[in-house]
């Protein structure tokens, strides 16, 4: 009898359509993810997952501010797009007694995230990381012997962008995650609200946008490091480590390395969180505790090369990952790093036209 009931239910289970399959919609960036970790999800708990890309905070924002986006599950940085979607109430608060892999969470790490979302009540961090340059030694060191290769004089410095530009500058298209490193780089505070300072920071990319081969999307910046057609990228730290690695993987002798600014890098986290809207936070949350658990996010970790905020993964991180100071900074690094806010209206306004300024060269 049980034999003939658990056949009746497989029938069933075959006979309903494809659409009443739970489903689950991720919206993450681009590479940031390993693939096996997808498929274990929808193999452990029959969850189907539909999983799109972005690769700019620009990109996300765009998307949700249209509303209804249909995701269930989406990874905002925790400034400035995880605080202002707390602040409009457009996350929905996440249940953690179905979180139970919640306790991973390192405490420090996750504190830095309360400052924009109390009690941690809307999103657990994923994975962070900095911004700074991904670069060929070889080639910079050929054009610009006495460049310095630890600051972001290398690119900012229009002498060194213009030696640089014949082996090729590639900046990602984000106004949000570039600006604040450049106001850094000018000794000026990378939150400011001055529109002196913001039009000191317009000057110095205007400067060197001659010399910028082009502003592309992350994911197109990590592309183009990865073949060596490029040997001076601004971009996100794992994204050129990932580079690094596919360019070694690819056995053309392009060797790439990882470099955060020494006046201090731009640190973020991105957050787990689930839109107020959500079709199927369940299935979201799910996700979210899976992941949480120690040795799927070391293969996140060793897949992507960006750091995660579950102490316990650490001993499963692949060896070459684990001991690679590029991807997990030291804590003379994280003490000279700083955390971009969340601009007003008015400075992000500012900031877009400055953006869109350096886009077009003028
Ligand atoms: C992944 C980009 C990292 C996210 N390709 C930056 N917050």
């Amino acid at each position: 009898m049980p034999r003939l009931l658990t056949a009746l239910a497989l029938l069933l289970l075959a006979a309903l359509p494809a659409r009443a399959q739970p489903v689950l919609n991720i919206y993450n960036w681009s590479d940031y993810i390993d693939p096996y970790v997808v498929q274990r999800f929808t193999a452990e708990t029959g969850i189907r997952v539909r999983y799109d890309v972005f690769d700019s905070l620009e990109t996300l924002e765009g998307k949700l501010s249209a509303g209804r986006s249909g995701y269930d599950l989406i990874v905002p940085t925790s400034e400035p797009t995880f605080a202002r979607l707390v602040r409009a109430g457009a996350l929905r608060p996440l249940d953690r007694a179905r979180i139970p892999n919640w306790r991973n969470l390192d405490p420090a790490l996750m504190a830095r995230a309360a400052s924009v979302d109390p009690d941690n009540r809307h999103g657990a961090i994923y994975l962070w990381g900095t911004v700074g340059m991904g670069i060929r030694p070889d080639r910079v060191r050929a054009a610009a012997p006495d460049a310095p290769m630890d600051t972001l004089a290398l690119l900012l410095d229009p002498r060194n962008a213009q030696r640089l530009s014949r082996c090729g500058i590639q900046v990602m298209d984000s106004a949000t995650d570039v600006i604040p490193s450049v106001l850094r780089h000018l000794g000026l505070d990378p939150n400011t609200q001055s529109q002196d300072d913001l039009r000191a920071a317009e000057r110095a990319l205007l400067a060197i946008r001659p010399h910028v081969r082009a502003i592309l999307p992350s994911g197109s910046v990590l592309d183009a490091l990865a073949t060596g057609d490029v040997c001076l990228a601004l971009t996100y730290s794992g994204d050129v480590i990932q580079a690094s690695a596919r360019a070694r993987e690819a056995g053309r002798g392009v060797e790439i390395a990882y470099v955060a600014p020494a006046a201090g890098a731009q640190l973020w986290f991105d957050m787990l969180a689930i839109p107020a809207d959500a079709p199927n936070p369940e299935a979201a949350q799910a996700f979210i505790d899976f992941v949480l658990r120690p040795e799927v996010m070391a293969a996140i970790t060793s897949h992507v090369r960006y750091p995660n905020a579950v102490p316990a993964s650490r001993p499963m991180v692949a060896e070459a990952v684990r001991n690679d100071p590029s991807v997990y900074p030291t804590d003379a690094a994280l003490a000279g790093s700083f955390v971009a806010g969340t601009p007003s209206q008015q400075v992000e306004r500012l900031r877009t036209r400055i953006w869109s300024r350096f886009k077009a060269g003028r």
